[in-house]
């Protein structure tokens, strides 16, 4: 297994300095590129020991190892088509930039078929910049093969825990924006309810409130999703765990009701209230939450 000596990182976001600071204080020499060179970023990832190329050509040619962190798939088309097959021989590149499968798809085909890479891997980072390089920090990892994605696990490391999900390339992205659509269905919920505590009596600070009385109970919740995709996978679409869809489904109907009452725009909960009416018309009012999953296919 061949070592790495050093990588390079394209893209000093906020994502990219963070990496990239970890990457350094790991001991790995890190070259770095990023089309403002003038950012703080930039700056403050020199600061740390990391190494400025002067283009993205020379940043490339500079290790053997690619690590991508740009704002999106577009991006990555636009600054590296331009540039010569050959400059990606022998190359390995890591993209955990955020995408579609469909985009990791033809991202591969670019860097594998018309740019002939020797590897392409596409990931995702699932954590904040606060928690890059801490015991907190983890990857998805998707493409190549289990021995390859050896062969970078290691020095990803620093960066956060890597979790190798196979040679189909279109997982870690699948898998990234599946956690990210729960968290931001979370949030969309967790909004619209606070808007209506917000319009109790003298416009309360709901801050103590959320964290105190609000966030448990949700904390609780969170381990049934892995019982709904149980249910789904079993096709259990009448198990309610004894929560029957009709009685969900009247206080989701109460949520838009108080939000319409109230002056809260409960649009995001309202597109639920007719999925879940939708499973009471297909399974009836004993089914259970899982039968959404029917109306989503
Ligand atoms: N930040 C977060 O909390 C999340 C955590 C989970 C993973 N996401 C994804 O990580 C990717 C990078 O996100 P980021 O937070 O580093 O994003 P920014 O700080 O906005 O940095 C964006 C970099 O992309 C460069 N860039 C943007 N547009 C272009 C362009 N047209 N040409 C060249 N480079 C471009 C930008 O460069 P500059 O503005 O400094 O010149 C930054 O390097 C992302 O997929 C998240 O979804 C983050």
């Amino acid at each position: 297994m061949a070592t790495i000596q050093g990588i390079t990182f394209i893209g000093i976001g906020n994502m990219g300095l963070a990496s990239v600071q970890a990457l350094v204080k790991a001991n790995t020499p890190v070259t770095i590129w990023n089309r403002t060179t003038s950012s703080p970023k930039v700056q403050s990832a020199i600061a740390a020991g990391a190494t400025r190329a002067p283009s993205l050509s020379a940043a490339i040619s500079a290790n053997s190892l690619i690590i991508i962190c740009l704002l999106d798939y577009p991006t990555i088309a636009s600054l590296f088509s331009p540039l010569p097959s050959s400059t990606f021989t022998n190359k390995t590149i890591i993209n955990l930039t955020n995408g579609t499968p469909r985009q990791s798809t033809t991202m591969q085909t670019f860097f594998k078929q018309e740019r002939q890479a020797s590897s392409y891997f596409d990931g995702a980072i699932m954590v904040t910049p606060q928690m890059v390089g801490t015991p907190h920090s983890m990857l998805f990892i998707s493409g190549e093969d289990s021995p390859s994605f050896q062969s970078i696990s290691n020095t990803l490391m620093p960066i956060g825990k890597p979790e190798y999900l196979g040679p189909d390339i279109t997982s870690a992205s699948r898998f990234d924006l599946a956690a990210l659509s729960a968290m931001y269905g979370m949030f969309a919920g967790g909004m619209t309810g606070m808007g209506l505590l917000k319009r109790g009596p003298g416009s309360p600070k709901i801050g103590q409130t959320v964290k105190e009385q609000i966030v448990p109970i949700v904390g609780a919740l969170v381990e049934y999703l892995g019982l709904l995709a149980e249910a789904w996978d079993g096709e259990r679409w009448g198990d309610s765990m004894g929560n029957p869809m009709g009685m969900q489904v009247q206080g989701v109907r109460n949520i838009v009701t108080a939000c319409r009452e109230e002056g809260v725009d409960g649009g995001v909960l309202e597109v639920l209230r007719r999925q879940m009416e939708g499973v009471v018309e297909s399974f009836g009012a004993d089914s259970g939450l899982a039968g959404l999953g029917v109306l989503l296919l």
